[in-house]
Order: C-alpha cells, then sequence, then structure tokens
C-alpha cells in the first residue's frame, strides 16, 4: 500500500546539506549556487508533500579562518559571529533560502558532539598516534600528494602550487594522530559497486572510484601547530582537524548522540550537495568516518560544477567583482535563483555573464512567461469582468495542451525531484509555457471575441479557461524555484482563495487538469518580470 501524506510525515524526513561554508569572507556567487539548487530542491520535496529537512551552515574553525582573523585583528570567534550574522545568513534571507536549521561549528551542540564521536572512533582502534610530513595547502586545508601540485611561475618561480587555489604550499612536519582510512578502499569501492547513483555525476564518481582504487592513504586527523579547532578529547595539545569536524555537522545538526528521535527521524542525508572541488572528503572520508562509527551511509552524494571566470573556479580571489546582491538589485531575487538553474547543466562547469542573463531574462522570463500571464489576467478582465468563465467547447486544441502539461509535470518531478537536473526540469516547464503561448497565438482569442453567438462565446471561455488553468499548473511547478513570483501569478489568478496556500499544492497533482474552479476572481497582478534597467556601469 502506498504510504499516504501523514504516514510519510511521520517517517525520515528527506534530508538535504549544502557544504558549511568557510566565513573567512563573505558569501559568493559560487556558495549561492549550492544553496539555491538545495533550496530548489528541498522546495520541490515539500511540495510532493513529503517531510524535509534542509540544512545548511558555516565551517569557522581551522588555519584559514584563523589566519584571516589575525590578519584582521581580532579574535576568530568574533571575526566568525561577524560575517555569520552580517554577510552569511542576511544573503540566505535575502535569497529566500528556506533552511530548517543553520549549524555552525563554533556552536557547542557541535563541538561536544564531534569530541564524543572521535572518542568513539579511538575506544574502537580506528586512531593511532603518527607523524606526518607533506605539501599542505591552506586553502583547502588539506595535504597534497606531492604529484598534484604544480610548479610555480613568475613571482612563485621555485614553489609549488595547489592545483585549485594556484598559491605556494607549505610543508607542514607534525606528530598526528590519524585515521585508519587505509582499511577502507575495499568497503568503499563495494559501496560504489552496488549503489551506482551513490556518487553524482557520471564523472564524478568515475574521478572518486579511480582514485579510491589506487588505495587509500591513513589519514591525518590532528593539528597541534594551531589551537583553533576543537581539541582531541584524550590530548588537547591537538586539535581536531577541520574537515573531521566539519564533516560531522551532518550528523551533529541533526541530534547525533543528543536527540535520537530527531536524529532517527532525520539522519542520514538523502542528498549532500557539494561542489566538485569538496567530492572526496565527501564520497571517501565521510562515508568512511560513518562506517568506522557503524552509522549508515548518506543516499547520495552530489557534485556541482564550477562557476567559471576566464577559465577558472570563480572563487573568492577572483571574483567578477559581481556579488550575488548586485545581481538581485538588477534582475530580482527570483531570476536570481532561477538563471543559474536554468542556463548551466547541474553537475558540468558553466560561465555567467551580464549579456547571457540579461538576453535570457528578456526572452524566457519576461517575454514568454511574464507576458503570458499578464495577457491571459488582462482578456479574462476585459471580455468576463475579471470571472474566470468555464471550459465548455473543449477540442483537439485543449487536448494538446492537458497532454502537454501532463507531459511537464512528469518530466519536471522526474529531473528536477530524482535527478537533479534543474536545467532539464525548468526546460520542461518553459516548453510548456511555449506551447501555450503558441495555442493562444493560433486560438486568437481576441478574434473569436467578436463572434457575440453562443457557439463563438463558448470557444472564448473555453481558450481562456485553457490559458488561465495552464498556468495554474506553472505557477504550482515553478513555486519551487520562483516562490515570490508565483506567488504573484497565483494571487492574480484568484487562487489562494478558491485552492489555498501555493506551497501546499501538491507537484503530484499539479496536472490533474481543470483544478481551478470556474468563477475564481482573475485580477491582473504585479508584471511578474519588469523591462530590464539598463545595465550599471561601474
Ligand atoms: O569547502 N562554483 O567551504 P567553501 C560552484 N568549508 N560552486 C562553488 C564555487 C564555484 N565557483 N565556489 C564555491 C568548504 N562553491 C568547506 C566545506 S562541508 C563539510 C565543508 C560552493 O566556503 C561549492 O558548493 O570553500 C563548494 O563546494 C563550496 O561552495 C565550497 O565552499
Amino acid at each position: 500500500m502506498a504510504a499516504t501524506g501523514s504516514e510519510k510525515q511521520g517517517g525520515k524526513a528527506f534530508y538535504v546539506t549544502t557544504p558549511i561554508y568557510y566565513v573567512n569572507d563573505a558569501p559568493h556567487l559560487g556558495h549561492a549556487y549550492t544553496t539555491v539548487a538545495g533550496d530548489v530542491l528541498s522546495r520541490w520535496h515539500r511540495q510532493r508533500g513529503e517531510k524535509v529537512w534542509y540544512l545548511t551552515g558555516t565551517d569557522e574553525h581551522g588555519q584559514k579562518i584563523m589566519r584571516t582573523a589575525n590578519a584582521n585583528g581580532v579574535s576568530p570567534q568574533e571575526w566568525c559571529d561577524k560575517l555569520v550574522e552580517e554577510a552569511w545568513k542576511p544573503l540566505w534571507e535575502h535569497l529566500e533560502i528556506a533552511n530548517d536549521d543553520f549549524i555552525r561549528t563554533t556552536q557547542k551542540r557541535h563541538t561536544d558532539r564531534v569530541q564524543e564521536f572521535v572518542q568513539d572512533l579511538y575506544d574502537k582502534n580506528e586512531i593511532y598516534k603518527s607523524s606526518y610530513e607533506g605539501p599542505y595547502c591552506v586553502g583547502c586545508e588539506e595535504y597534497k600528494l606531492p604529484g598534484e601540485l604544480l610548479d610555480g611561475e613568475g613571482e612563485y618561480a621555485g614553489q609549488k602550487l595547489c592545483p585549485i587555489h594556484k598559491k605556494p604550499v607549505e610543508l607542514l612536519q607534525e606528530e598526528n594522530y590519524f585515521f585508519k582510512l587505509s582499511e577502507y578502499t575495499e568497503k568503499l569501492l563495494a559501496h560504489y559497486e552496488a549503489n551506482p547513483d551513490f556518487i553524482q555525476p557520471e564523472s564524478a564518481r568515475n574521478e572518486v572510484v579511480n582514485f579510491v582504487k589506487q588505495g587509500l592513504q591513513d589519514l591525518s586527523i590532528s593539528r597541534s601547530t594551531f589551537d583553533w579547532g576543537i581539541p582531541i578529547p584524550w590530548d588537547d595539545k591537538h586539535v581536531i582537524y577541520v574537515w573531521i569536524d566539519a564533516l560531522l555537522n551532518y550528523a551533529t545538526a541533526v541530534g547525533y548522540n543528543e536527540n535520537p528521535e530527531k536524529f532517527e527521524s532525520t539522519f542520514p542525508a538523502d542528498v549532500h550537495l557539494v561542489g566538485k572541488d569538496i567530492l572526496r572528503f565527501h564520497a571517501i572520508i565521510w562515508p568512511a568516518m560513518l562506517m568506522a562509527n557503524g552509522l549508515p551511509l548518506p543516499g547520495r552524494i552530489a557534485a556541482n560544477g564550477w562557476l567559471m571566470v576566464g577559465g577558472e573556479k570563480m572563487s573568492k580571489s577572483n571574483l567578477t567583482g559581481i556579488k550575488p546582491q548586485d545581481l538581485t538589485s538588477h534582475f530580482g531575487v527570483d531570476a536570481y535563483r532561477w538563471y543559474f538553474l536554468r542556463a548551466i547543466a547541474f553537475g558540468q562547469d558553466g560561465s555567467f555573464s551580464w549579456e547571457d542573463f540579461s538576453a535570457r531574462y528578456t526572452s524566457e522570463l519576461a517575454n514568454d512567461y511574464g507576458n503570458l500571464a499578464s495577457r491571459v489576467a488582462a482578456m479574462v478582465g476585459k471580455y468576463f469582468g475579471g470571472e474566470l468563465p468555464a471550459a465548455t467547447a473543449d477540442g483537439e486544441a485543449e487536448k494538446a495542451i492537458h497532454d502537454g502539461l501532463a507531459h511537464a509535470v512528469a518530466q519536471a518531478d522526474r529531473k528536477i525531484g530524482d535527478e537533479l537536473d534543474f536545467q532539464g526540469g525548468i526546460l520542461a516547464v518553459f516548453d510548456f509555457v511555449k506551447q501555450v503561448n503558441g495555442y493562444i497565438t493560433e486560438q486568437e482569442p481576441w478574434k473569436v471575441a467578436k463572434d457575440a453567438s453562443a457557439e463563438g462565446q463558448a470557444r472564448l471561455a473555453t481558450i481562456l479557461y485553457t490559458a488561465a488553468e495552464s498556468l495554474r499548473a506553472v505557477a504550482v511547478l515553478l513555486n519551487p524555484v520562483m516562490p515570490e513570483t508565483s506567488q504573484k501569478l497565483w494571487d492574480s489568478l484568484g487562487a489562494e482563495v478558491s485552492l489555498g496556500a501555493l506551497a501546499d499544492q501538491q507537484i503530484q497533482e499539479a496536472g490533474d487538469w481543470g483544478r481551478l474552479p470556474a468563477g475564481t476572481t482573475v485580477t491582473k497582478g504585479a508584471v511578474l518580470f519588469p523591462r530590464l534597467e539598463e545595465k550599471p556601469t561601474a
């Protein structure tokens, strides 16, 4: 028997996470990209009627943060508090990110539980002490293998560089505690084999499998040359390696060792969204840590590609100078949420350009979608005094629309909800928008309106009902991507009154034809996508 909504509500939540971001600086377009994707995925599943838990947060320990705070003349904690409150949380609010929790790795609910987890591994003989010497990249907070380093040029001539940050690595030698990661090589390979969807996309999976097949080395999990971290519980001269600390946020935030009910109804994550720069930590170290502690493994590690600038990964040091807020103030928050998912295939790298954004905004959002919404509302106003008429003369053209909608719903639900193919899902909905535009162009309601016969009026009513009902479904399907605009459309269709809150509309029912009742009051609402102002000059 299929689970009913309420049974599902009582069961395990669909649990989605973003990386927890370093707070050495303010968030940029790249961070917002992953966080918006997670928000769309969570909202989609909420609209499937599922219980959902969406987690984001900040990664506050380690050398990178400590050095930034020192350089700014404040304590690391002060630095983190300021950045979290003044930069990170406000941006997520601005972008309408509906996260259920925000974890900070300096919170006691996290630090205590991390110590317990690591102590547990120590007690299980998974950790031992040894010394290590190797090249370390502070930007990555990771020891590098000599073979992956680049030869420096120019100001870095004669030095070895991190392949991601293109900055010199530092030679570190330390007495550290090690996690017996090498013992998990075969177990991890077996898990990847048995769970082909565990790492997405395929290219990411292949990269990880090939890396693990070479055999894993044990992992240094403590540092003793600085103290901005969580102390190793049995040896407080060491702090826990920032990545071990950070990965555990996915467990500590949902009640690990603290709230068994919450933990069991949430953990493990169904989807860990990560950038491909941090894939190995999530697809290798994290599952090995969980195996070592007897905890269940996540469903999927989904790696997004990189937003690129000038052929390089967009990062704090090579930003375009464009902040998320610069784009939202010009294009609006909803168009911003839509653009990156629409323009770049999730999992692939992609470049951003102001011109491309403007062109897509104008043709797809303003012309195709926005105009359709305003034309339909205007015609229901003009011909029927704003009262939605009933469709009494459905024919072949209407049937094609009904079928087109059913197809769009099925495609969008599979692509966004299951496959994380946001671009494909959004395109499925916009193809339907195009189909409805074509339908109106062909049916020419403005001409039919001149036919005062009962038959003519029935056709006119049918055309406008069909268009309005199509828009009702579009508002539901685009709500996870563009909540503010969808709400405007929903209000203009009078659907809030006749069908209830937009967020309560289920995706599975979006394609059931005829939900918007005749008689509903349709009003010409605010323009969904206003004409763009001139591009601001720098
Ligand atoms: O790595 N394109 O934090 P971080 C796409 N604290 N996504 C990008 C991006 C770009 N150019 N730049 C950043 C860390 N991102 C660790 C994570 S998790 C237990 C600890 C996104 O602040 C992408 O999701 O460097 C990437 O993985 C993340 O930001 C890195 O954020």
